[in-house]
């Protein structure tokens, strides 16, 4: 029969390896439910017999009470911090300080840790019981936060060691990996309070906390890295910074997996070059790589300087968030007219470019931010490649700082801006404005619209401005010899531009519809309607009612289709465009005289047949269904037209039946479908 203190010693040892696997292993080996009820048999027994209570016991992770606040106290070995290089010659520099300390003939092998931007701390044992956590504070001093540190579910409470050590002493960064950090910021947003303004900040904010159920529920994350055997008897006695390492996950410390021992400068700089294009991939942030001499042997005859290792050096990602002068705020008219105010910048490098111009977005965004002309701003250059301005700098505002206001007029036309109620947005709406222009000549000849080579936004703003071309129908009366006019534009180019121009005619209804630039129809948009509207005039006739029967087009992309076809300048277009050749109807399959595509030329089932899918089909998904179709030789479309072959109709079909019904297109149900493909 167990005693007490065995059966609780098993419960404790059951959650302490359930813990492991579960925080550092990401590979749980229990049910949550399971856990809990361990959890709580550990925690009635230890009611009932509080002498029992050791302080790893998993129950002792979540502190007492709130703290009034925290101790002072010396670190037992100095935290030391890290001279900083910025690129590989002055890592080259920094071995050049050292190397005439050691033996020209002794080879140096280097450790590369990635550097974790979070909070160091350092951590006490006793006989493999963590008694205490510190802050990194001035490196000599920190606060006594370990009631805080006691939480952090990767820290263990018992070192993993048969027979620990009288003393250890570790150091790592505590971090908040991204996810957990959007959270806390939502969660904080949600109750009005201010965001942290990145995850080191909130990971220094949440360790400080004086009630360590909060910083329980934050989730920090801790890389263990430094590991010190303060022990007479040394069974266990690390003699490079990697065995070090190994050695803290032995004792159940998670340590950073993306580490390498480097034989040359070289390998250093490959593995720098290598996760400064990788980082953006990890789920917490990175500012550099930290480059360690691997043996503790030639670590202490180089020693310390006044503030740092002679033995470690980090080398900076560069940075992504970096101050700068705000010159001035001009607007931009953009292809719909949408005005958005930009922002010149003094230039400045970052992340590898040079940033001069980032977006404003809207009036909004500018009152929110709060930003003047001459401010000081923060620009960050998150994943995507547009850099934002993300706060200003009120502290170094300029007395001469002045507002924006919106102009009143469009700066390319003149006409007065208009700010639709609703909208964040300010915009031109005078479709003869050279910058509406320019913006709908450049998506006309994009490549998922007309395709037109030569035709980009040089070329689109040099016929604008020379006023050879006023409307995308005059591309198709263009000559060479007006071309040959242009800068830099000779026989050659101007001959290639007008055949490229010539052959755009070839392209299919669909690809004419996107071009014309209607507002929210898209490249997909674009195919449903021409699907559904074969011909332009069906589509300018139709209403709104009948626009929202399209798959995926509702009520916003419908008013603005049905809107646009009523506005006297766009049907003049369409009327231009079709008198140039551009194709405005599909053409149907039987119509053209297209190659044999018959069954027997082919073999397949469905050659040329085109399907509709609606409904929830029993063996099949959509895109299986459709996959299907496609390989036998049919085509699925997204709505119903004339040219439909085949409704295939699932359970609980929908508005697609009553149209089939309408346009007398045949309904098939799954069985027949299964028949059709593979016979009986
Ligand atoms: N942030 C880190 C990191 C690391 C110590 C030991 C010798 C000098 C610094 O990932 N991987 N390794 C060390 O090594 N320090 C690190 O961070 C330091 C702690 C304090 C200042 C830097 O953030």
């Amino acid at each position: 029969m167990k005693t007490t203190e065995e059966w609780i010693n098993q419960l404790r040892r059951q959650l302490q390896r359930a813990n492991y696997a579960y925080y550092l292993q990401d590979n749980p080996i229990m049910e949550d439910e399971v856990y809990d009820r361990l959890y709580r048999q550990l925690q009635a027994l230890e009611e009932q017999y509080p002498e029992l209570i050791t302080p790893d016991s998993p129950t002792q992770r979540l502190g007492g009470g709130v703290a009034e606040g925290f101790d002072s106290v010396k670190h037992n070995i100095p935290l030391y911090s890290l001279e900083n290089a910025f690129d590989l010659g002055e890592l080259a520099q920094w071995v050049g300080r050292w190397q005439g300390q050691i033996g020209e003939q002794e080879t140096v092998e280097y450790v590369c840790e990635l550097k974790i931007d979070g909070n160091a701390l350092a951590l006490t044992y006793e006989n493999g019981i963590l008694v205490r956590g510190v802050t990194r504070g001035d490196g000599e001093t920190g606060e006594d936060i370990t009631q805080n540190v006691r939480t952090i579910r990767t820290i263990p409470l018992r070192l993993g060691l048969e027979n620990p050590p009288a003393r250890v002493e570790v150091r790592g960064e505590a971090f908040l990996p991204h996810k957990i950090f959007q959270k806390i910021n939502q969660a904080r947003a949600d109750k009005g309070e201010a965001r942290f303004a990145n995850p080191r900040n909130a990971t220094s904010g949440t360790l400080r906390q004086f009630d360590s159920k909060i910083v329980a529920k934050r989730q920090l994350d801790f890389f263990a890295y430094t590991l010190y055997i303060v022990d007479d008897n040394r069974e266990l006695n690390p003699v490079t910074q990697a065995e070090s390492l190994s050695l803290l996950e032995e004792m159940g410390f998670k340590v950073n997996p993306n580490r390498q021992v480097c034989q040359s400068l070289k390998e250093v700089g490959d593995f720098y070059q290598k996760w400064e294009q990788k980082r953006g991939q990890l789920p917490y942030d990175t500012d550099g790589v930290v480059v360690k001499i691997n043996s503790y042997a030639l670590q202490e005859k180089l020693g310390f300087t006044q503030k740092f290792p002679r033995w470690a050096i980090a080398i900076k990602f560069p940075a992504e968030e970096v101050p700068t002068k705000l010159k001035e705020i001009a607007v931009n008219v953009g292809r719909t007219g949408a005005v958005t105010p930009l922002a010149h910048l003094e230039p400045v490098s970052l992340a590898g470019t040079t940033v001069q111009k980032a977006t404003l977005h809207n009036t909004d965004f500018i009152a929110q931010l709060g930003v003047k002309i001459g401010d000081t701003v923060v620009v960050r250059k998150a994943g995507d490649i547009i850099p934002e301005i993300v706060r200003v700098l009120p502290e170094l505002r300029p007395k001469s700082a002045k507002p924006f206001t919106m102009p009143k007029e469009c700066p390319e036309c003149g006409s007065r801006l208009v700010r639709p109620e609703g909208e964040a947005a300010t915009r031109c709406v005078n479709v003869s404005c050279p910058a509406i222009l320019r913006g709908s000549l450049v998506h006309w000849a994009s490549r998922d619209a007309m395709d037109i080579n030569g035709l980009g936004e040089k070329m689109v703003e040099s016929l604008v401005s020379n006023q050879l071309v006023k409307s995308v129908a005059d591309l198709y009366d263009l000559t060479v010899e007006p071309l040959t006019q242009l800068e830099r534009v000779g026989e050659t180019l101007a001959t290639a531009l007008v055949n490229a121009i010539a052959q755009s005619k070839e392209q299919p209804w669909p690809r004419v519809l996107y071009g014309l630039g209607i507002r929210y129809v898209g490249k997909v948009n674009a195919e449903a309607l021409a699907d559904s509207f074969p011909a332009v005039e069906q589509l300018a006739n139709a209403s709104v009612k009948d626009l929202q029967a399209v798959e995926g087009i509702g009520e916003e992309i419908a008013r603005s289709v049905y809107q646009w076809f009523r506005i006297e300048a766009n049907q003049a277009l369409v009327q231009q465009l079709q008198t140039a050749g551009l194709n405005f109807s599909q053409e149907t399959l039987q119509e053209t005289s297209s190659p044999d595509t018959s069954q027997e030329a082919t073999g397949k089932p469905f050659e040329g047949k085109k399907f509709v899918l609606t409904g929830k089909l029993e063996s099949f998904s959509r895109t299986e269904a459709q996959r299907l179709i496609e390989q036998a030789g049919g085509k699925v479309t997204a709505s119903v037209s004339s040219k439909t072959d085949y409704l295939l109709v699932g359970d609980k079909g929908g508005s697609k039946q009553k149209k089939a019904e309408s346009l007398n297109v045949p309904q098939i149900n799954e069985a027949e479908f299964k028949e059709m493909l593979w016979g009986k």
